[in-house]
């Protein structure tokens, strides 16, 4: 039988250490990255219910605001927004899913690596480490995973809303289980987590069938500007100042806009070109379905990202991107 990145310890190391500066500390402060995501939030929430449970304190601190979608999450009203801080000190920082520390943002300036006592739990791939004390694991899926093997090590006591918290997180982090951090010991950890009366299609009802009619009222002038170049190997999108001027709507909306041109049949590349809110600049967001490296592509612009997915930020008018983009990643692609 294939036994693949199960925890295999009997005395697992990094859960004792956290579990011990738990015991040994009353008051908690807890944190994430900026642009803040269902793995992030989550995380914050399923962590504090814990610590309430043991008879701890614990206040979670954002720079930004949960999106709209989490709106449900049992504990939300207890999310604080930066500048908020809470009402005590806390003699403890517990920084999750954080990837680096210059994500937390404008918490920075609250939180010191140097004074504060800080327990950085993570999954990403990227990051060093950068606690006190750390509990990092790159094979799981999502901090809500490791959390939960945490919390089920130690005993501590879970119930039906802190099941829920993770398998949020875990949804989400997984893309509903179709990225490639989803494996058996993920839906092992799903099962075990909807034992507990997770209904999973309230969930989904909730995270993914719900968008505010002005989020429509942009996607559909998205669509509405869809084209595709002279052989379709390249489809694009564009929204103006205008569009999220008219419809009341910011950029945070668009996160997902850029699949759409990605998704038609036979594109290879899809791209989103948006005008920013400074006046005369477009970002420009890519997504390859080939072996095209769009970090390397970007570089060159002041871009990057990753192989299949990066941004570049340019000077001038949505026509002049076009002008320079299109023509170059058809060279690009001449190639292959
Ligand atoms: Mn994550």
């Amino acid at each position: 039988m294939k036994v693949e990145n199960e925890r295999q310890e009997d005395s697992w190391e990094e859960a004792q250490q956290v579990l011990e500066a738990i015991g040994a500390r009353d008051r908690f402060l807890i944190t994430s990255h900026v642009s803040l995501d269902g793995d992030a939030l989550c995380s914050e929430l399923a962590l504090t219910r814990v610590l309430e449970k043991l008879g701890k304190k614990a206040w979670i601190v954002n720079e930004a605001q949960p999106p709209h979608v989490y709106d449900f999450l049992p504990g939300l009203e207890k999310v604080m927004r930066w500048p908020a801080m809470p009402p005590e000190d806390w003699d403890g920082v517990f920084v999750l899913d954080l990837g680096k520390w210059s994500r937390m943002g404008k918490l920075t300036r609250a939180i010191s690596a140097e004074k504060d006592f800080i327990i950085d739990i993570d999954h990403h791939r990227s990051t060093t480490g950068c606690g006190t004390i750390s509990m990092i694991d790159p094979g799981i899926s999502s901090t809500g995973e490791l959390l939960y093997e945490f919390f089920k090590y130690s005993n501590l006591p879970m119930d039906r809303d802190t099941a829920l918290l993770l398998y949020v997180a875990i949804i989400t982090d997984t893309g509903r289980f179709s990225f490639d951090n989803t494996t058996a010991r993920t839906h092992r950890n799903v099962a075990e987590l909807m034992e507990y009366g997770v209904d999973a299609q309230y969930i989904s009802n909730m995270v993914f069938r719900r968008q505010t009619l002005a989020q429509l009222q942009l996607y559909k002038r998205a669509l509405a500007s869809l084209s595709v170049n002279s052989d379709g190997r390249i489809a694009w999108i564009i929204l103006r100042r205008k569009d999220f001027e008219e419809t009341g709507t910011t950029a945070l909306m668009t996160q997902e806009f850029v699949e759409t041109p990605r998704s038609v049949v036979g594109a290879k590349i899809g791209i989103f070109f948006r005008e920013m809110e400074e006046a005369g600049k477009v970002k420009v967001s890519m997504r390859s379905n080939v072996e095209l490296d769009l970090n390397r592509f970007a570089m060159p612009y002041g871009g990057g990202g990753h192989a299949a997915a990066a941004g570049i930020s340019m000077k001038g008018s949505v026509e002049d991107a076009l002008g320079k983009i299109i023509p170059a990643l058809e060279t690009e692609l001449d190639k292959l």
